[in-house]
C-alpha cells in the first residue's frame, strides 16, 4: 500500500487515521478535504511534507474526485457531515455529503479498480433500550433513527450494491462513539471540556441517562489499518472497545479531571429523538482480524484528551463561539 486517498482527512476520525497511516505504513497520502467548518487543516500538523498531498475539494465533485481516486492504491472514504444536531437544524447537506458524495467516491473506484474503504457508524442500527442485554453485531437490522443515521446507512447500502453488482473491492467499518484529540468543539467531550476551560457549566441533554460506547480515535484508526490489511472484501467490521458509559458518568468523570465537582453541569432541552443507547459487540474484528484495542481505560484516554485541548486552545478557539451561539438558540 504506497499510496491512499483519504477524504474527510481534516476531520476528526481522518486526520487521526492519517497520522496513524504516516507513523505505521510508508503510504503517502492524499487528502481530499472540503473544510466545511468540522474540517481543520492544522489537524494535520506534523505530517512530513513529503508524505502528504492536501487538496481542498468536495466529495461531490466528480472530476476532482476522478483524478484522485486515479493511481492510488486504497481510498478510505471517511468525508461526511457527521454532527447530529447539525442534521436536524438542516438535513440537506447530510444527503449531499453523505449520499451523493459516497456514490461519486465508489463509480471513480470503480472506474479506476481502486480498493475502498468506507467509515460508517453504529447509529445505523438505531438504538438498543437501556436495559437490553444485547449489543450491536454485523447481523443487526438497519433502523436509523435520525437524518444523520439515515444517511450514513443510505451510504452503506450503496457500498453493498457497487460490491455484489460491480466487484468492487471494498470493506465497511461501524464503529462506536469516538474521542481523543482534534475533535470539533460542536461534540460532547469537546465542547464540555472547552466549556470548562471557559469557565461556563457543562450542558447535558435531558436526563443523561443516554450510553454511548466510548473508544479513542488511535483504536479506530488502527482498527481502519487492520481492515484494509486484512479484512475480507464484501464485508463489515463492527469496531468499538466495550466502553459503555452514560452521559453523566463521561460528563462527572470530565468534571473531576478537571477539579470540578461532579455535579457543577446544567441539564438543558433534550435532543429531539434522542437516541438511547449505542453497545458494540466487536468479535468478528477482534477474532477474524485480531484487532485489540489499547485505550482502555477511559479516565486516562480523557485525562490526555484535556490536556490536548488545554494545551491546544488555538485549534479550538476560532469555532467555539459560533458553536455556543447556535445551541444557545435552541436552549441547549
Ligand atoms: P468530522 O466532521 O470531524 O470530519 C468530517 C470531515 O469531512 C471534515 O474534515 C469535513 O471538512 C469533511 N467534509 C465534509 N463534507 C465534505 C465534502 N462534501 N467533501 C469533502 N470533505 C467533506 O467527522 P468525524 O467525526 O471525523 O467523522 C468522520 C467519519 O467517521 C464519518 O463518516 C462518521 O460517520 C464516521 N464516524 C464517526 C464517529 C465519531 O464518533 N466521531 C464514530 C463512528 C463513525
Ligand atoms: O452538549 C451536549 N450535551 C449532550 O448531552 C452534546 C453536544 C451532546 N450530548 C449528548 C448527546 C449524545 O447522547 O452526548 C451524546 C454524544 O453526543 P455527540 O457527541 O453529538 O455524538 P452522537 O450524536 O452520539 O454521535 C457521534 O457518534 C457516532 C458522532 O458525532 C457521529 O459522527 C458518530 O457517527
Amino acid at each position: 500500500m504506497r499510496a491512499v486517498l483519504v477524504t474527510g482527512g481534516a476531520g476528526f476520525i481522518g486526520s487521526g487515521l492519517v497520522h496513524h497511516l504516516i507513523a505505521h505504513t510508508d503510504a503517502v497520502v492524499t487528502v481530499l478535504d472540503k473544510l466545511t467548518g468540522a474540517g481543520n487543516r492544522d489537524s494535520l500538523t506534523g505530517v512530513p511534507d513529503e508524505r502528504l498531498r492536501f487538496v481542498r475539494g468536495d466529495v461531490c465533485d466528480v472530476a476532482v474526485v476522478d483524478e484522485l481516486v486515479a493511481g492510488q492504491d486504497v481510498v478510505v472514504h471517511c468525508a461526511a457531515e457527521s454532527h447530529n444536531d447539525a442534521a436536524l437544524r438542516d438535513p440537506r447537506p447530510f444527503v449531499d455529503t453523505n449520499i451523493v458524495g459516497t456514490a461519486v467516491v465508489l463509480e471513480a473506484c470503480r472506474r479506476h479498480d481502486v480498493r475502498l474503504h468506507h467509515v460508517s457508524t453504529d447509529e445505523v442500527f438505531g438504538d438498543l433500550a437501556l436495559d437490553d442485554p444485547t449489543r450491536f453485531t454485523e447481523a443487526s437490522p438497519y433502523r436509523p433513527s435520525s437524518p444523520y443515521a439515515a444517511s450514513k446507512a443510505s451510504a452503506d447500502h450503496l457500498v453493498r450494491a457497487w460490491v455484489r453488482s460491480f466487484g468492487l473491492r471494498a470493506t465497511l467499518s461501524s464503529c462506536s462513539n469516538t474521542y481523543g484529540p482534534r475533535q470539533h468543539v460542536e461534540k460532547l467531550i469537546p465542547r464540555q471540556v472547552t466549556n470548562i476551560l471557559d469557565g461556563r457549566r457543562p450542558r447535558l441533554y435531558g436526563s443523561g441517562a443516554h450510553v454511548r460506547d466510548w473508544i479513542h480515535v488511535e483504536d479506530h484508526s488502527a482498527a481502519v489499518l487492520r481492515i484494509i490489511e486484512a479484512g475480507r472484501i464484501g464485508e463489515t467490521y463492527l469496531v468499538g472497545a466495550d466502553g459503555e458509559h452514560s452521559n453523566r458518568e463521561v460528563l462527572a468523570m470530565v468534571l473531576q479531571l478537571m477539579g470540578q465537582s461532579a455535579d457543577a453541569f446544567d441539564h438543558v432541552r433534550d435532543r429531539p429523538g434522542h437516541d438511547v443507547r449505542y453497545a458494540i459487540d466487536a468479535t468478528r474484528l477482534r477474532h477474524e482480524l485480531g484487532w485489540r484495542p489499547q485505550h482502555t481505560d477511559l479516565e486516562a484516554g480523557l485525562s490526555e484528551t484535556i490536556t490536548w485541548y488545554r494545551e491546544h486552545e488555538a485549534w479550538w478557539r476560532p469555532h467555539k463561539a459560533t458553536v455556543e451561539q447556535e445551541y444557545e438558540r435552541e436552549g441547549r
